[in-house]
This record gives structure tokens, C-alpha cells and sequence, in this order.
């Protein structure tokens, strides 16, 4: 009888953990190039695992807002997201350095430092909290909109109240221009432009059109004072459980991921800003964005003075060609 017995846990076991399904968080929209490159990264996962590891990502934010989801990749609560490092500044200090205004010259820039030993550095401080960064995607640059008028200069920004993502860093920096910043979940700041809660908020072209924000708040300028890279994070623990073999392929799912979604990224950007300027978002250039710059110097300051270690680290980005 016993004989039995031993085949048979083996068998329900086996049959249990191939029917355990990573879950992904996302806060995008189905059609959105984050949500592609993480249905792809699940789409490879299956078919180069046969079916052992499965990976399904809930998109459009239902799993929660992102803060609270970062918390539960960490506990492991769900298992893998993708983030954009603007709100991880709280949780791993060292990933600051990207969210600070003006730090990257362009996304080229933003992926040379990424893709070498600065991104490592910042995947190693990751990894302390819990969070094993696979793969970085992009997320263009971030500028101003708002509901009342054109910014051609940092007092234009006067008095403005302006969501912005979870990072004391961000209150600091439309301070420093003179605005009033309410830090806001993604998910509300729709609601905020339509009421009045806010007047403005900043982001790139595809969250600024698949948000529909546009609609509500119909000036857009270019600023572009952050270019903040994303990770497609999993829960280091069940990272570090996997067989060497596993945590290969799960890499280089994640890797190929990345590159579509860099190439629909630079796609989803043109054609976001073709369709909100053919609604009537009135777009406008900003000639003098080292003002914006300058305004910046007492954010570098204070983030200096609160984080003096990360002093090299800046200095390795600026110094980076
Ligand atoms: C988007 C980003 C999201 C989220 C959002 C926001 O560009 O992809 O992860 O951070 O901005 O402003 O909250």
C-alpha cells in the first residue's frame, strides 16, 4: 500500500507547482508597449519552460497602485511587476540617481548608463530590498501639462498645483519652480484635472494620451525634466530559488522583452503625439530649458546633503558619454 502512497504525493505535488502561475503587476493599459513586453516576456517564459513556469500579468493597475505594489514584489505577494524607478527612490535609495532632474542628456545617454556598471550597481541595491531588476524598459521623458496655460519658462509654473509621482524628490522639484506638488496615484490623477484638485501633472507622451489627460488638461510642454528608467522586477526570493537554468531563461525572456519594448516604446510615442495634437492639445516647445536647469541647482543641493553617498554615483553619470 505504502508504495502507492509515495508516487502519488509526488504526483500531486508535481501537478501543483505546474499549475502555479507567476502573477504580474502593471499599471498600463492592455495596448500600452509596458504591456507588451510583459505579455511577451510571459509568452516566452511558457514556451521555453513547456509550460513549467507561467507568468500572467494583471495590467491597467487592478492589483493595486504602485507603491503598494512595490511592497508586495518585495514580499512576495505578487511576484513580478514592472516599475518605474520614480517611486522606488523611498525604498532603495541608490536608484534616486535617476530620478533627479536633468541627470541624463537623452535616452541614449539614459541607456548607456543603464545597460553598463552604473545599472548593475543600481540591480545590486535592488536586489538588498528584494527586487531582482531582469531587464530595464523605457519610459521616454517626462514634461509638463496642465490646464491653464503654456510653460515657456519656470514662472509660468507660479502657484500651479501639479501632481507628482511618490518621491520627495519630485515635491522638491516643482517647488524649486515655484509650484505647489501633490504627490498622487496614477489612477487619480484623471479625476484631479477634471475637479480642479490639481492644475497640472508631468509625464511622457504615451501616459499622457492612453490616460486620456489630455483631454482634461490640453497644454502640453516640452520640458522633458525626467528621463526615469523602468524595471521588469521579480521577487528575489523565488528569483534565487530558481535552478541556474531557469534563472537563464527567465533573464533572457525578460531581455528580449525589453528590446520590443524599446521598439514599441519609440513607435507608441510618435503616434501618441499625433493623435493628442490632432485632438487639440496645444504643444509647445521650451527654448530656455537651461532656466529650468538652474532652477534645479537647490534640488541637487538638498538631494546631496540627504544622500551624500550617492555623490559618485552622479558624478559616473554625468561622466558617462
Ligand atoms: C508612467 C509610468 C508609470 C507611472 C506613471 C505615473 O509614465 O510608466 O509606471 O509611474 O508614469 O506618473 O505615476
Amino acid at each position: 500500500m505504502l508504495k502507492f502512497v509515495a508516487p502519488l504525493c509526488a504526483l500531486a505535488l508535481t501537478a501543483t507547482s505546474a499549475a502555479a502561475e507567476w502573477r504580474g503587476w502593471n499599471i498600463h493599459v492592455p495596448d500600452y508597449p509596458v504591456s507588451l513586453g510583459m505579455d511577451k516576456f510571459g509568452e516566452l517564459l511558457d514556451e521555453r519552460t513547456e509550460g513549467r513556469i507561467t507568468a500572467r500579468t494583471y495590467h491597467s493597475g487592478i492589483l493595486g497602485d504602485q507603491p503598494d505594489a512595490i511592497e508586495q514584489v518585495r514580499l512576495g505577494g505578487i511576484d513580478f511587476a514592472v516599475f518605474n524607478l520614480g517611486p522606488m527612490g523611498p525604498i532603495v535609495e541608490a536608484t534616486n540617481v535617476v530620478s533627479l532632474p536633468f541627470i541624463f542628456k537623452d535616452l541614449d545617454h539614459m541607456h548607456r548608463v543603464m545597460d553598463g556598471p552604473i545599472g548593475e550597481e543600481i540591480s545590486a541595491a535592488m536586489e538588498q530590498e528584494g527586487l531582482v531588476a531582469l531587464a530595464w524598459y523605457d519610459s521616454g521623458s517626462r514634461s509638463f501639462y496642465n490646464t491653464k496655460h503654456p510653460i515657456l519658462e519656470p514662472q509660468d509654473l507660479t502657484g500651479m498645483k501639479m501632481r507628482v509621482m511618490n518621491n520627495e524628490l519630485f515635491v522638491g522639484m516643482v517647488e524649486a519652480l515655484g509650484g505647489n506638488a501633490t504627490p498622487m496615484a496614477f489612477g487619480e490623477v484623471y479625476q484631479s484635472l477634471k475637479t480642479g484638485v490639481v492644475d497640472g501633472a508631468e509625464n511622457n507622451w504615451p501616459s499622457y494620451e492612453s490616460t486620456n489627460h489630455y483631454e482634461v488638461a490640453g497644454y502640453y510642454s516640452a520640458t522633458n525634466h525626467l528621463i526615469i528608467p523602468e524595471c521588469l522586477c521579480i521577487n528575489a526570493d523565488l528569483y534565487n530559488g530558481l535552478s541556474a537554468e531557469d534563472q537563464e531563461i527567465v533573464k533572457q525572456a525578460a531581455r528580449e522583452s525589453a528590446t520590443l519594448q524599446r521598439q514599441l516604446w519609440a513607435e507608441r510615442s510618435a503616434e501618441s503625439q499625433k493623435k493628442v495634437e490632432a485632438a487639440g492639445v496645444k504643444f509647445n516647445e521650451v527654448t530656455d530649458k537651461a532656466a529650468f536647469q538652474k532652477a534645479m541647482e537647490p534640488v541637487y543641493a538638498r538631494f546631496l546633503e540627504e544622500h551624500p553617498s550617492l555623490e559618485t554615483l552622479i558624478d559616473e553619470i554625468k561622466a558617462t558619454d
